[in-house]
């Protein structure tokens, strides 16, 4: 059904008050849902995946982003391409989502068969003056960083990527991500519209009355709080939180782990932060009790103490620990449907049962995806209530999202909307 609207995305935008969350209708509404993809999904640069989604020659992933299907690959180089999934025939999908193995890429109508490379080798009976070298599939921009691929949609992506680069390399290294394993994924839809699932993620405001889980391992980044508010106790204890940071910050730092924090989250084309986190508790990694779930450290890891490395950016988060890493993307499906794709890795040989307990390794992350899943479920069906009006934000747990919702507006405003 055709849906018109009686004002434009840029009154919409117009309206989004400072330090509030945005007005109903850039979380609603179609025609906004369709310039997200354009904007953020097809000019930005975003994550799609894992150099070890694909850890073989031959082995190949599809990941859709709105109407547009990749392939991640590994070539019969071992290099990682990714290429567009429409045939240069008559323009079918070669590949179904998800993995697979292949030594050449067959599309099913007519059989046109492409090298790894992406190259085309057959095309039965287009006749003997029929140019294939012309014919490729249509590679796709990406950058392998860390272990991560991103991939940007558009003829020219932003150049800010680099920074993002060198930031990430660095800090990514000694977790050897690109010849991780994956143990598992989950793949969970939210009924709520993209910005919902990054705004919840971007604070832990909800997360003492909804993670019982998480929050044994995870320290709020913001604190949560107005020192003003607190109790004496409270604010010693939150001191002394503060002092923790410090000084582990500044240990792993002479130790050569570079943790402070790192964030291009406004005035800027490539969204990002990172920092090194500290665990709670026993210290060492998101499990019930906060010690490691595998005894085999990722990559080059040596040690367990080195807490978590975290990075977001606007479609994803990730965390990265001595003994394992969560990562999850983010994927808009409609306005209204958000699918979160979480991948758990561990070291390349560490074995299940042997070397870690899937149960130890998963369960947090597990429950915590569901649990924010019902969150955003809850979010979208308020803001789609006529009573909704955009409301503050916290000065003191939610100061990201305020960022992020600048960030949003400003990148709209810089396409033209
Ligand atoms: O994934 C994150 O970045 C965390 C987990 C809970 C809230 N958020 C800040
Ligand atoms: Fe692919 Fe015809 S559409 S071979
Ligand atoms: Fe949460």
């Amino acid at each position: 059904m055709l849906q018109t609207f009686a004002s434009s995305i840029s009154s919409l935008l117009d309206a989004r008050a400072d330090g509030h969350s945005l007005p109903a209708g850039l979380y609603t509404r179609q025609d906004v849902f369709e310039a997200d993809m354009d904007v953020f999904f097809r000019k930005h640069w975003i994550c799609i995946g894992l150099e070890c989604d694909v850890p073989e020659p031959g082995d190949a992933t599809v990941v859709d982003i709105g109407t547009s299907s990749l392939i991640i690959l590994r070539d019969d180089d071992a290099a990682i391409r990714v290429v567009r999934n429409v045939c240069r025939h008559r323009g079918a999908r070669i590949l179904d989502p998800g993995p697979t193995v292949v030594s050449k890429l067959v599309c099913p109508y007519h059989q046109w068969t492409y090298e790894l490379s992406g190259e085309l080798a057959y095309a039965p009976h287009m006749g003997a003056d029929f140019d294939k070298s012309c014919k490729s599939l249509k590679p796709v921009a990406f950058r392998l960083i860390g272990g991560l691929i991103y991939a940007c949609l558009s003829d020219d992506p932003p150049e800010d990527i680099d920074f993002l680069a060198e930031v990430m390399a660095g800090r990514l290294a000694p977790y050897d991500i690109a010849n991780a394993r994956i143990a598992h994924q989950a793949d969970v839809i939210e009924e709520g519209n993209w910005k919902l699932t990054i705004e919840n993620n971007r604070e832990c405001y909800h997360c003492s009355a909804n993670h019982p889980e998480l929050c044994v391992s995870f320290i709020d980044l913001d604190f949560g709080f107005d020192p003003d508010s607190l109790s004496p106790e409270d604010r010693e204890v939150a001191r002394e939180h503060e002092a923790l940071y410090a000084r582990r910050t500044e240990n792993w730092e002479a130790e050569g782990y570079p943790s402070k924090a790192v964030e291009r989250l406004s005035d800027c084309v490539t969204n990002f932060r990172t920092q090194r986190l500290i665990i709670s508790g026993a210290g060492e990694s998101q499990t019930p009790d906060a010690t490691s779930a595998s005894s085999k450290l990722l990559g080059h890891m040596t040690r367990k103490d080195t807490g978590d490395t975290h990075l977001w950016g606007h479609n994803s988060w990730n965390h990265f620990m001595g003994d394992h890493a969560v990562i999850a993307i983010v994927i808009p499906l409609s306005a209204d449907k958000t699918l979160v794709r979480t991948k758990w890795l561990v070291h390349k040989d560490a074995v299940e049962g042997v070397d870690y307990d899937f149960d130890k390794l998963t369960s947090v992350w597990l429950a915590t995806t569901d649990q924010d899943a019902e969150l955003v479920a809850r979010s979208h069906a308020g803001v789609k209530d006529p009573a909704y009006v955009p409301g503050p934000y916290s000065r003191f747990s939610e100061t990201n999202l305020d960022k992020f919702a600048s960030w949003y507006i400003d990148r709209m405003r810089a396409n033209g909307y």
